[in-house]
């Protein structure tokens, strides 16, 4: 396959990169960019197969997503989950009707032998995304969460158990033999790779964890970024707090660059936390300070631009 070359490559996870995209989006040609998304929160429900973190961002650049929840199709209905309910199956995962539609095409590719990242690109052309969203790879790879009471997929723990056990271990089931997908260490090439303020440890850790992703990251030509997911000790979504905590890591923007010596030259952090500059340094990255919560579009838009030009590109922010 022939893959060309991109100026900006993004690692993504769901609904924080999202936000972080529509900025970078707003900064940078989508034509321009490569994203490369987690797919260890991947399912298979009701025989469907669902890349929640894939859509998440394909959702979100396409003006359909449902902003209030980050996930799902804006004003989805729940008819055919309401339905298979009555009729007795453990329908758990919320899937809307046009949601459960494009499961259905992606299922069909897959069941008829198609890799994922072509079943992707296929749903991204259709829905007019216009940049190229790759999923790190295209052999299965899950997300498994070592709990208190056992270890259970991904999804069992974040939404069927609401995420509110305490996390004992992770571990990326399938990622000792899946490979990139084709165009995942092309990517890593780009004069600029910016990591999205995702959790590092579910989200971008099941992307570092297919064999030759760290490698490559780590002997870039260009240059990376990260952005701080952890704002004043707190996640700006979802369990990564708690989660780096509980597995022994610092839950601040340090904690967030101890694990990614190494693999970045710089980390976006918020003003709220100028004082760990320092520690950061030390760690062998430049700390670069901005506002980083991201509340409207004016503010992904800013945050992006910092990030962006932490990296060494030009852009023209309106
Ligand atoms: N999150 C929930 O909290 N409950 C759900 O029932 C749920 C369903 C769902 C369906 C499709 C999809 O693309 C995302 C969905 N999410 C749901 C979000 C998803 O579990 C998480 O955002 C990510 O996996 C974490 O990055």
């Amino acid at each position: 396959m022939r893959v060309a070359a991109t100026d900006l490559t993004v690692l993504a996870g769901g609904v924080g990169a999202a936000r972080f995209l529509q900025g970078v989006c707003d900064c940078v040609d989508r034509s321009r960019i490569t994203v490369v998304g987690n797919v260890g929160d991947d399912l298979d429900v009701h025989g469907l197969h669902v890349s929640p973190d894939l859509d998440t961002v394909l959702y979100t650049l396409t003006g359909e997503i449902d902003e209030e929840r980050g996930w799902g199709v804006r004003g989805d209905t729940p008819r055919a989950l309401e339905r298979a309910r009555s009729l007795g199956a453990d329908a758990w995962f919320w899937l809307g009707d046009l949601d459960i539609g494009l499961h259905m095409a992606r299922t069909e590719w897959l069941a008829a032998g198609e890799p994922l990242s072509v079943a992707t690109e296929r749903l991204g052309r259709a829905l007019g995304l216009g940049l190229r969203l790759v999923p790190a790879t295209d052999d299965p790879l899950r997300t498994m969460v070592e709990l208190d009471a056992g270890e259970v997929d991904f999804q069992t723990y974040y939404v069927r158990r609401g995420h509110a056990d305490a996390v004992r271990g992770l571990r990326f089931a399938g990622a000792e033999s899946a490979r990139p997908a084709p165009g995942v260490i092309e990517a890593l090439a780009a004069p600029v790779v910016v990591i999205a303020p995702s959790n590092p440890l579910i989200s971008i850790g099941p992307i570092l964890a297919v064999p030759g992703v760290r490698r490559a990251l780590e002997q870039r030509p260009g240059r990376a970024v990260a952005v701080s997911p952890i704002v004043a000790g707190e996640a700006l979504r979802g369990p990564a707090a708690d989660m780096l905590r509980t597995l022994g890591h610092d839950p601040s923007p340090v904690g967030v660059a101890a694990l990614y010596a190494g693999l970045v030259d710089s980390l976006v952090i918020d003003e709220r936390d100028a004082d760990l500059a320092a520690g950061i340094r030390r760690l062998g990255i430049e700390p670069v300070v901005a506002p980083a919560i991201m509340r409207d579009a004016a503010s992904r838009r800013a945050l992006a631009a910092a990030a962006l030009e932490a990296g060494g590109l030009a852009v023209a922010v309106a």
